[in-house]
């Protein structure tokens, strides 16, 4: 056997079918694959599947360490050459004939091709010829390579001898695989082909006292000991980043931030087998571990004023500092230096002094190099001032649709806290746009000062999206987030990929619902999602939606009146509302969105505006202005509206498509049609959906202007068709609400 690909494998299923596939796909099948299953059982369905594709052998362990689950892959391996594939991971279709041709060329003790960095499957990875994100650059700047720089390279001068090229060789992936790697965290065995005898001749095994960093000792001893290496910077191994940490974190998601031991106790077996402080392999790790003592563990000991947890970790760094070469100190730079003597000094004070320096320097470059200048001012000005400053105990802050408009449950929230507590709170809404308020209220911008002031100060915070990441939840603060709809598309935990967000989205997502401490839910069905795709185990107010207490209110008819008498409606015409959402597909930028509309406006006036006229509202997010000249007096664009619910109120018939306003519609019980003229597109590639579409929607799918018309013109044989599934979707997803959502929330919340 040529080659043993050794797969551990510890219950990734959702994986481990990209990684087997792309091994199936290989442009060579001079390879086994020895999979090791640690502590769960051997997948045997996955692996019947590719029983006839793939040359696939098994072992279980109960032993749980990747160390020890890769040792026991090595001695159990066939091959000449081993490689290590994760199996969350997978490899470019050339990628084991390129190593390995290039291997047995010059009878290599390893060669290594690329490791690429993605957040997809496969099928997206390939879609996307490789798109991948970037993890965000450390705050710290890191002083070694920036990511163009990371290149395995080596000078050949016309008279080199064979000799001297492969020394150079071997310098050039010393620095390729050490102090190229983005962090000391990134150096890997990933991505390397190995001589089998190579290895056992050296005995070079994972160390099986490291949970974490195994790779670190492994890979230094390996490049210490080889004599003859080369690298194939077209040979890919695509490493996934797991977007779900919470649920199905990779190795490093799980050791958390404080790894502070693990990285030190994987040093001491580095130190153990590559003794020689000047050598080359030492000096290149030792180089990278300082980036990290510098730029993670100093800043560390600064922000944690615990004694003894300072103390427990000053002692071994200071051991570790004293075990480098002067000559690698002294190309680190100034400030490394200076912080290094500090370490082996145990001086607290002074490294409390130079990181904090630094940190302040840090904040200064990014806003003098911009661009968004005063954002980090502002920013700045919110963890180092505003959030030092008394909280404002009787301030309420308030935001809708991150600031666009007065609406939705923070509205109602308003208006009954005003009717209940007259003179009691005061109130800060957060809105782009001056607006008049029924009510006493400050007004800012978001992103503006006063924005971040009250962010920081307000007890109370009431939101219908999330807030922003910088977001600091004091002691004291009391947030009610109400959400913003009943869920038709598949939310951050349920969404298998995140493709039309960043990819650290549910990780942040995450993040900022810890922050909430109340989160409203319109119905038991609302309850159930977000209590899984949120994983949010706090209360939940389950009172119905405050913005669907108007549309319950005693005197809607009054309101409705007097709101069509004030967009110009005329009394006699019955109203059409055309709501779509957004398409994350269609966008000029980050929260702009196109929206092509498809509805025949034009053909609609001639078939309906002796009785009908139409109101236009497109979705928040989108950034175009919809052109209706021709249409005056049928067409009412009213998407810069503030509240929906109010034309709700004033229509009659509902067109809508995959947005949740139809779940607060149905509290009318009027008639609504969906224009799904994207269905497929929408529900397989962009989303998925919560409720089958074509079985449990309370009135017809539509595909064409015509389809429209003609069930406008028979509306009524629309409703009786649909009458039993409405009676059967307003009790799923209306039956909690009775007009009092706003008040017994804020019975709940503001006690
Ligand atoms: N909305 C609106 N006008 C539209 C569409 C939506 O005013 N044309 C408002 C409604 O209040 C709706 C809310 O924006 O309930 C959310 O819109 P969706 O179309 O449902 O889409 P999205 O913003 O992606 O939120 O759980 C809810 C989901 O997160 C959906």
């Amino acid at each position: 056997m040529d080659i043993s690909i050794v797969v551990p494998y510890h219950g990734e299923d959702i994986y481990l079918k990209d990684c087997l596939t792309s091994l199936a796909e290989q442009s060579v099948d001079n390879f086994e694959v020895v999979l090791v299953a640690s502590g769960v059982d051997i997948p045997g369905n996955i692996i019947d599947e590719f029983a006839d594709k793939l040359n696939i052998r098994t072992f279980r362990t109960d032993k749980t360490t990747v160390s020890a689950v890769r040792n026991i892959g090595m001695d159990n391996a066939l091959g000449d050459y081993i490689a290590f594939l994760d199996c969350d991971d997978y490899l470019s279709w050339d990628y084991i004939e390129k190593l390995y041709t290039l291997a047995v060329s010059e009878g290599s003790d390893f060669v290594f091709g690329k490791i690429e960095n993605t957040w997809y499957k496969r099928s997206i990875y390939l879609d996307h010829n490789s798109k991948k994100v970037e993890e965000e650059e450390d705050e710290d700047e890191s002083g070694d390579e920036t990511d163009s720089d990371r290149q395995f390279d080596f000078e050949i001068k016309s008279g080199d001898s064979a000799d001297t090229i492969r020394k150079k060789k071997l310098y050039g992936a010393g620095k390729y695989l050490l102090l190229r790697r983005k962090t000391v965290q990134n150096i890997t065995v990933l991505g390397i082909l190995f001589k089998k005898s190579f290895l056992t001749d050296n005995d070079i095994r994972f160390d099986e006292d490291l949970v974490y960093y195994s790779d670190w000792p492994f890979l230094c001893r390996a490049i210490a000991g080889a004599i003859v290496c080369d690298g194939d910077k077209e040979a890919l191994y695509i490493k996934r980043t797991h977007n779900d940490p919470i649920h199905m974190p990779s190795l490093i998601q799980t050791i958390g931030k404080d790894d502070f031991e693990h990285r030190l106790k994987a040093y001491e077996k580095v130190t153990g087998y590559v003794g020689d402080a000047q050598s080359d392999v030492r000096v290149k790790f030792d180089r990278k571990l300082i980036t990290y003592l510098v730029s993670e563990a100093g800043p560390a000991i600064r922000k944690n004023e615990d004694k003894t947890w300072r103390k427990k970790r000053l002692s071994p760094i200071s051991d570790v500092c004293k075990q480098f070469a002067a000559e690698t100190v002294k190309v680190s730079g100034f400030y490394r230096r200076r912080l290094i003597k500090a370490f082996i000094a145990k001086d607290i004070k002074k490294i409390c002094r130079l990181t904090g320096n630094k940190n302040l320097r840090n904040w200064a470059v990014r806003i003098i190099k911009g661009p968004g200048r005063l954002k980090i001012i502002k920013e700045f000005t919110y963890k180092h001032r505003y959030i030092k400053q008394p909280m404002l105990d009787n301030v309420v802050l308030l935001e809708s649709f991150f600031g666009k408009s007065y609406s939705d449950s923070p509205k109602y929230i308003f208006e009954k806290l005003n009717d209940m507590y007259p003179g009691k709170y005061e109130y800060v809404w957060i809105l782009d746009k001056k607006t008049a308020l029924p009510y006493p209220a400050k007004q800012v911008k978001r992103f503006s000062f006063g924005y971040y002031k009250y962010m920081a100060r307000s007890k109370y915070i009431v939101f219908n999206s999330r807030q922003p990441k910088w977001f600091v939840k004091r002691k004291g603060n009391v947030f009610l987030e109400t959400w913003h709809g009943t869920p038709l598309k598949k939310l951050v935990f349920d969404m298998d990929e995140v493709v039309s967000a960043s990819p650290m989205y549910k990780k942040t997502f995450y993040i900022q619902s810890r922050s909430w401490d109340y989160l409203v839910a319109a119905n038991k069905f609302s309850e159930e999602v977000f209590k899984r795709a949120f994983v949010y185990d706090k209360p939940m107010l389950k009172y119905g939606y405050p913005r669907n207490d108007i549309l319950h209110a005693d005197n809607r008819d009054s309101l409705a009146s007097a709101i069509k008498k004030k967009v110009g409606i005329p009394k006699d015409k019955k109203v059409v509302l055309y709501a779509p959402t957004w398409r994350d597909d269609e966008f000029y930028e980050s929260g702009k969105y196109k929206f092509d509309l498809k509805l025949d406006l034009h053909k609609m006036k001639k078939a309906l505006s002796d009785e009908y006229v139409v109101i236009l509202r497109t979705h928040y997010f989108i950034a175009d202005n919809l052109d209706v000249t021709g249409l005056e007096g049928f067409v009412y664009n009213l998407s810069k509206y503030d509240d929906i619910a109010e034309l709700y109120l004033i229509s009659d018939i509902l067109i809508t498509d995959y947005s949740s306003v139809f779940f607060d519609y149905a509290n009318l019980k009027r008639p609504m049609l969906f224009f799904t003229y994207d269905l497929d597109k929408y529900r397989d590639v962009l989303r998925g959906f919560y409720i089958d579409m074509e079985k449990e929607l309370p009135g017809p799918l539509l595909f064409t202007t015509e389809e429209i018309i003609e069930s406008i013109q028979n509306i009524n044989t629309v409703n009786a068709k649909y009458s039993a599934i409405y009676n059967e979707f307003y009790d799923r997803f209306c039956g909690w609400e009775d007009g009092h959502a706003s008040e017994n929330c804020i019975k709940a919340v503001f006690k």
